[in-house]
């Protein structure tokens, strides 16, 4: 897989992320970024928040660009050394370690989001530790995973343990529209295909599978810089503009680990 990776600085840590974040000498003077990989670049312009699983471990790895720091997997961190990524090819630098957990609250960044005073790290309970970086940009509008989860933690946000201000007034945005689903295909799909929480797995699965067809052959974008042009064509013009900026760069996922659940 050919993923773009999404540079999600840190612009303000929860209590837990700043304490464990401050107990390491070696990122001081440092900027540090949540990196999610996706595959619809286009679709940035959706951000309302970034999603972790609260089960898994991240750590703080030195990039190759002096004074920055990505936060993903041991597993991503370690694909990542072996793509020019790290400081030097084939290693990785690891400066310490954090839980999905302490990270939830903190506010950062998302390159091209209209939320642009930052979004929060949210918890969702599908986040797997064997694919991408194990840090997910959500986008609501189009990604039938996101809405689902985000609609969750509006219902009952002491449950999932979050603070509701971290998603009120966090709703979709319209990025492209399709003539089957119109301007928000996640929510229209996740009605039609009956999914009532981030659990229904199968339903998601499916809706998932429709979005992505429907947005990528039928898409035309309603946002941004090539608004008016198919999802196809400014799928690469979003994913390059991104790169050249510093906002992301090109990751890639051997296909036969993506979907590895040995571990
Ligand atoms: C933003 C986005 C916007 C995404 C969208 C999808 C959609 P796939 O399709 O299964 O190969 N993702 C990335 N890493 C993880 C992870 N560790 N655990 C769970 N989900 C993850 O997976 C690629 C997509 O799955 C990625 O692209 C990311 O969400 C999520 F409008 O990024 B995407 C119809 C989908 N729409």
């Amino acid at each position: 897989q050919e993923y773009t990776a999404i540079k999600l600085e840190v612009l303000e840590w929860s209590q837990e992320g700043s304490l464990a974040a401050s107990a390491i000498p070696e990122l001081a003077g440092q900027r540090i970024f949540l990196v999610a990989a996706t595959l619809r670049p286009e679709t940035m312009y959706g951000q309302t928040n970034c999603f972790v699983g609260t089960g898994l471990e991240y750590g703080f790895f030195q990039s190759k660009d002096t004074n920055q720091v990505y936060v993903v997997s041991e597993r991503a961190a370690r694909n990542m050394a072996f793509q020019g990524l790290s400081p030097e090819n084939g290693r990785v630098v690891k400066l310490g370690s954090i839980t999905g957990q302490a990270i939830i609250g903190t506010k950062v960044n998302a390159p091209l989001s209209e939320y642009k005073n930052g979004v929060y790290v949210l918890p969702m309970e599908n986040v797997l530790a064997t694919k991408g970086t194990g840090v997910v940009t959500s986008v609501p509008s189009d990604s039938p995973d996101d809405y689902a989860a985000l609609r969750d933690l509006k219902k009952k946000p002491e449950y999932y343990g979050i603070d509701a201000k971290w998603v009120e007034g966090f709703d979709p945005i319209p990025v492209l529209s399709t003539e089957a689903y119109g301007e928000m295909s996640a929510p229209v799909l996740c009605d039609k295909m009956k999914v009532s929480s981030q659990k229904d797995r199968i339903q998601l699965a499916e809706a998932k599978e429709a979005a992505y067809k429907e947005g990528f052959y039928s898409g035309t974008m309603s946002i941004g810089d090539f608004k008016g042009l198919p999802v196809a064509v400014a799928k690469q013009m979003v994913r390059l503009q991104l790169k050249e900026c510093g906002d992301a760069f090109y990751y890639a996922e051997p296909e036969g680990l993506v979907m590895s659940r040995s571990g």
